[in-house]
């Protein structure tokens, strides 16, 4: 028998970045095994992590390059496939100019990869380049951006232990993160206070010593409320507060209006509660924010992260062990998709496209004489921008846009005005069906390359694996394609596009492969070779241009869309333990689809009756842009007058809403106005 052999390898789902090892027999992976040495995850894997190794071995990944054509879709070589592809974009680009061009890059990929292709955008002429992070956290951006400077997780995840107060607001991490769920175990353990803010009753809200049940959309009141109370209490630092920001004045006379009566009367929370949230963050010597969708995907998105950023900076709660503002990222490579410039609005690093001079910066390190200095279209402005004739070419690497973005039915009729439209991707999703060409991509353990995760931890993903049939790593297809444009690629592996990332982003200055390989990874900013990474920001000064913070005061604003008497309940869609976003991979996995095979709907006991409707009845759900159907689940978790759906399953983004926060342009996924009925 032959032996069996263990590779490292990090969990291809979501942004925690779990370490296990892959056993391989006969090339074959036969099984995970833990690895309790690793940093972030300790030997624990959630079910999807344990699940991973059914995507890559799965019959319907893709083989081939297809083209569609009237008998269906026709297998192609790789040669005839790239040659197509470079002939399509040479003549969009010749006849309409870079501008109708788009490329979106994948929070799946690695950075090597996201790097190459916002690259090959600039090269072509245009910022029309984007990520999932536009739906996700392009809010944290704006958000933190302007109150601290740099829009990223500030604290490492195990921090969370020595935390004494953890105020999550808008994110069910017992779900989604599960390993943050042990960091609070371990923080409760040691005296530590949870107190979770959600309209849901989720399992993190269980483990919560205060559960604030605020009415959707209403976080803003929520928090200010906690800071009016703060203020009038005297229990702010003000030492920090002098010492390293600027503005309290504006926020101070912002909030007075702010007191629990009309906080309570706004959010439905208890006065009391409000009250007793406020002592306990402001008291606690290290304090944590945790947040995440049920914040940032409003249509006051940046608002609801600026109030969260205000709250840590009045109470100092910032730039030490277990203080610090964590959002938790999403995607496995999220956080480097977003480092890496597949953004409209920024360049590698975060420097702004738009800035006089930042375009000198990058011409010289790339070499070219001119770079795209029009605005870019972001992913929630592409749309429009095909109905209105002027994008006519779109790539999608590593991304479903059919059942991830809202007003999906637009979005489908979006993609089929297109002139032409290329998918590359590991299997023939929903969006894939509506390409002219698609082509197959190697899974992440089939190649190499490196993946940020939500502490900003860059690790080194080894190659393990073949991939099927003809199917290549992203980044190679992506050289392909850059020379057959006569563009400059001449990288002849990922660590190569990683040497480059390191002399562009200076975040990442320190990092190459090698050093990489050697450990679980580096936490940037890792500015030089011999620097150890930083896994605090903030610690003496904020990446603001003089080193202050800002705060900056925000105001409640109705949700975009109340209900009313034409559509009674506000629906909230988001995730499950068991599924992962739009579903093309854990719908694939066996072990998780028999545990949870179908699309349903959170609806209260009380709603259920008062409509006779009972568990497991199939139910209509519609809003103004479309209908759809789902099992009923009848449960407390939801409140009577809201419903909660995944949308993990088609059907769900055909109900949701595109209106758009006015600074990130995130969409409002969380709160629709809808009525239902027993179908
Ligand atoms: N199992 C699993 N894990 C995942 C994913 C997955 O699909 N499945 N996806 C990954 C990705 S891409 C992301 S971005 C993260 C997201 O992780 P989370 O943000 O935890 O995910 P959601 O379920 O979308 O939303 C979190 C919570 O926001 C609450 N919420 C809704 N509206 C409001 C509101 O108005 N105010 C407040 N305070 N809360 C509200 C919801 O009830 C929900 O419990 O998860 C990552 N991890
Ligand atoms: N209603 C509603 N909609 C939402 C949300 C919500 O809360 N509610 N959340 C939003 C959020 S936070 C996010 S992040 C987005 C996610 O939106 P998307 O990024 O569009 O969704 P995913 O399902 O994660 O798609 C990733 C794709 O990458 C493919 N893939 C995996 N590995 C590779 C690889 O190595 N190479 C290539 N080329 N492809 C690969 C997968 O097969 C999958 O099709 O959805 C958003 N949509
Ligand atoms: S928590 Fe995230 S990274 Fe860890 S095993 Fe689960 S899906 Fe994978
Ligand atoms: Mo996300």
């Amino acid at each position: 028998m032959e032996e069996r052999s263990l590779h490292p390898s990090i969990c291809p789902y979501c942004s925690v970045g779990c370490g296990f090892y892959i056993e391989l027999e006969k090339g074959r992976p036969v099984g995970i095994r833990y690895m309790p040495e690793h940093p972030v995850n300790e030997g624990a894997l959630c079910p999807k992590g344990n699940a991973a190794l059914e995507i890559l071995t799965h019959p319907e990944r893709l083989t081939h390059p297809l083209r569609k054509s009237e008998k269906g879709w026709e297998k192609l070589s790789w040669n005839e496939a790239l040659d197509t592809l470079a002939e399509k974009i040479r003549e969009v680009r010749g006849k309409a100019g870079p501008e109708a061009l788009a490329f979106l890059g994948s929070a799946k990929c690695s950075n090597e990869e996201n790097y190459l292709l916002q690259k090959i955008a600039r090269m072509l002429g245009t910022n029309n380049v984007d990520n999932c992070a536009r739906l996700c956290h392009a809010s944290t951006i704006t958000g933190l951006g302007k109150t601290l400077g740099a829009g990223a997780m500030t604290n490492p995840l195990s921090d969370l232990a020595h935390s004494e107060c953890i105020f999550v607001v808008g994110s069910n991490f017992a779900e989604n993160h599960p390993p943050v769920a042990r960091r609070v175990l371990q923080a409760k353990d040691r005296g530590a206070s949870l107190i979770v803010a959600d309209p849901r009753l989720t399992p993190s809200a269980w483990l919560s010593d205060l559960t604030l049940r605020l009415r959707p959309g209403t976080d803003i009141a929520l928090i200010n409320g906690l800071m009016q109370v703060i203020l009038a209490e005297g229990l702010e630092d003000r030492v920090f507060i002098r010492k390293r920001t600027v503005g309290i004045e504006g926020l101070e006379k912002a909030l007075k209006k702010y007191t629990p009566k009309t906080v309570s009367r706004i959010t439905g929370v208890p006065a009391g509660d409000i009250i007793k949230a406020a002592r306990t963050f402001a008291k606690a010597e290290t304090a944590s924010v945790v947040y995440s969708m049920g914040i940032t995907q409003h249509v006051s998105g940046t608002d609801n992260v600026t109030a969260c950023a205000d709250l840590a900076l009045l109470c100092g709660h910032l730039g030490k062990k277990g203080a610090g503002i964590l959002p938790l990222r999403g995607q496995n490579n999220v956080q480097g998709a977003c480092d890496m410039g597949v953004l409209a609005e920024f360049f590698p690093g975060y420097v702004k496209t738009d800035r006089a001079g930042n375009q000198e910066w990058l011409k010289k390190a790339w070499g070219l004489e001119k770079l795209p200095e029009k605005k870019g279209l972001v992913a929630t402005e592409m749309v429009d921008a095909v109905f209105g004739g002027s994008l006519k070419f779109a790539y999608i690497m590593g991304r479903d846009p059919v059942n991830s973005t809202p007003n999906a039915s637009k979005l489908k009729k979006a993609l089929d005005s297109l002139d032409f439209l290329v998918v590359q991707d590991i299997f023939l999703t929903d969006s894939a069906k509506h390409a002219d060409l698609v082509l197959p991509a190697a899974a992440w353990a089939e190649k190499e390359g490196s993946f940020t995760s939500t502490e900003r931890r860059i690790q080194w993903v080894e190659r393990t694996l073949v991939s099927p049939g003809d199917a290549k790593p992203d980044l190679e297809i992506l050289i392909e394609l850059a020379n057959r444009l006569g563009l400059d690629a001449t990288y002849k592996e990922a660590g190569d596009v990683l040497a480059e990332i390191a002399r562009t982003v200076p975040a990442y200055g320190g990092l190459s492969k090698e050093r990489l390989k050697e450990g679980c990874g580096l936490i940037w900013p890792c500015p030089d070779a011999l620097h150890p990474g930083t896994p605090i920001l903030h610690t003496e000064s904020f990446s603001t241009p003089n080193g202050l913070a800002s705060f900056v005061p925000v105001e409640f604003l109705e949700p975009a869309e109340p209900p009313d008497s034409d559509y009674p309940f506000l629906l909230i869609t988001g995730r499950t333990g068991l599924h992962y976003n739009a579903g093309s991979m854990s719908r694939r996995s066996e072990a998780l689809l028999c545990r949870e095979p179908e699309l349903y709907v959170e609806l209260n006991p009380a709603d259920a009756e008062a409509l006779a409707l009972e568990a497991g009845t199939i139910i209509v759900i519609e809003t103004r842009r479309g209908r759809t159907e789902a099992k009923a689940r009848l449960t407390q978790r939801v409140d009577r007058g809201v419903l909660f759906m995944p949308f993990h399953f088609p059907g769900t983004n055909l109900l949701t809403a595109d209106a758009l926060d006015r600074e990130s342009k995130i969409p409002g996924f969380k709160g629709s106005a809808c009525r239902i009925w027993r179908r």
